[in-house]
């Protein structure tokens, strides 16, 4: 059943695209390196502003689909998504972000477009506020809740395909449950689970994995840090940035961890994902705060992620800034940098004597 926010808001939805000024091209944009949340609710929307409001509408992203999972959940979707780079921003007369918002340096949009639509459950930005149309639900574990409710809203039928994407990103976006959502995921996940394909789904969570992403595990667990409830790691150069929240989020099962920091080197920006137990806590404000006026970030409570610029790109620097990075963040928590010691995870080889 909808919410009653759900009703209004698709209630103003149908107003603006009665409007004459929301006529034209429209581009659904995801944040970079989108993950199962933005791209099943940028494939939600799709639907929703073509099927029920007849618009042409172009899906991109910015990034890199760079887990295994999520090009598995593409490919399921039969969705094509293009890359932003393909695009010519003059073509299109509407913008929407979903899982996003304006100016936050992790999506593509130029900060000179406004978009006309912004779907997202991280908290509200400035820029947000001239939005003609702005969804934003902080309590919500995940976008793709807040748009399967609007397609519910304006009666659509979801394929399997879809159904299998949206539960596939409630369930990864909350970690099945054990991490920030509302009682509105939970029904969602709960109508729409019926729905899925569940062979899909199995092959969406357990894809086979390229050689790679072994080799970044691998580096990961020979750089683990630590001090106190804090755990660390640091990869060198990685071929697609979605490994260090994944890293970062393997950390935190570590006994006895309550923080975790995994950080990557890509292009010209060195990536950073921070996690927390602590329901409490504010990982997406720490983490703006680690990241300073180099970088953009933010997030949840328990989790945040973000970049910052390597000076002049150079790669050589990295290493200290990450390091530096670490220093930061525990003493952020309230432990001493001093006390961070390496994690051996095998025994170092005796130099010959
Ligand atoms: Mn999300």
């Amino acid at each position: 059943m909808p919410t009653e926010a759900t009703r209004r808001g698709f209630a103003l939805l149908q107003e603006l695209m009665a409007r004459r000024s929301s006529a034209g091209r429209w581009l659904v944009l995801t944040h970079d390196n989108p993950d199962p949340d933005a791209i099943s609710a940028a494939a939600g929307l799709t639907q929703l502003l073509r099927s029920v409001f007849k618009r042409q509408v172009t899906t991109a992203y910015g990034g890199i689909v760079g887990r295994a999972e999520n090009r598995e959940m593409v490919r399921v979707l039969g969705f094509r998504l293009s890359h932003v780079r393909h695009l010519n921003w003059k073509h299109y007369k509407h913008f929407a972000l979903v899982d996003t918002q304006p100016t936050t340096g992790n999506n593509q949009l130029p900060d000179s477009l406004v978009p006309t639509i912004v779907f997202d459950h991280h908290p509200i930005r400035r820029a947000t506020r001239s939005v003609p149309f702005a969804e934003i639900r902080t309590d919500y574990g995940a976008t793709a809740t807040i748009v399967a409710e609007y397609l519910e809203e304006a009666g659509l039928v979801v394929s399997k395909a879809a159904a299998t994407a949206l539960v596939y990103a409630i369930r990864s976006e909350t970690q099945d449950f054990g991490r920030e959502y509302s009682p509105a995921d939970r029904e969602m996940f709960d109508r729409l689970y019926p729905l899925s394909d569940s062979r899909a789904l199995s092959r969406i969570q357990l894809p086979r994995l390229p050689l790679n992403y072994f080799r970044n595990l691998h580096e990961g667990l020979e750089n683990l840090e630590t001090v106190s409830t804090l755990v660390v790691s640091h990869l060198g150069t990685i071929d697609q940035p979605d490994i260090v929240p994944e890293i970062a989020d393997l950390l935190l099962r570590l006994e006895g961890k309550t923080w975790s920091l995994c950080t990557g080197v890509h292009g010209d920006r060195i990536y950073l994902s921070i996690r927390t137990t602590n329901p409490r806590a504010d990982a997406g404000r720490l983490m703006r705060r680690l990241l300073g006026r180099r970088g953009k970030g933010g997030g949840h409570g328990m989790m945040a992620g973000g970049w910052i610029e390597l000076p002049e790109g150079d790669l050589t620097q990295a290493r200290g800034l990450q390091d530096a990075l670490t220093g930061r963040l525990a003493k952020a928590l309230k432990k001493n940098p001093q006390r961070l010691a390496r994690i051996e995870l095998a025994p170092r080889p005796v130099e010959p004597s």
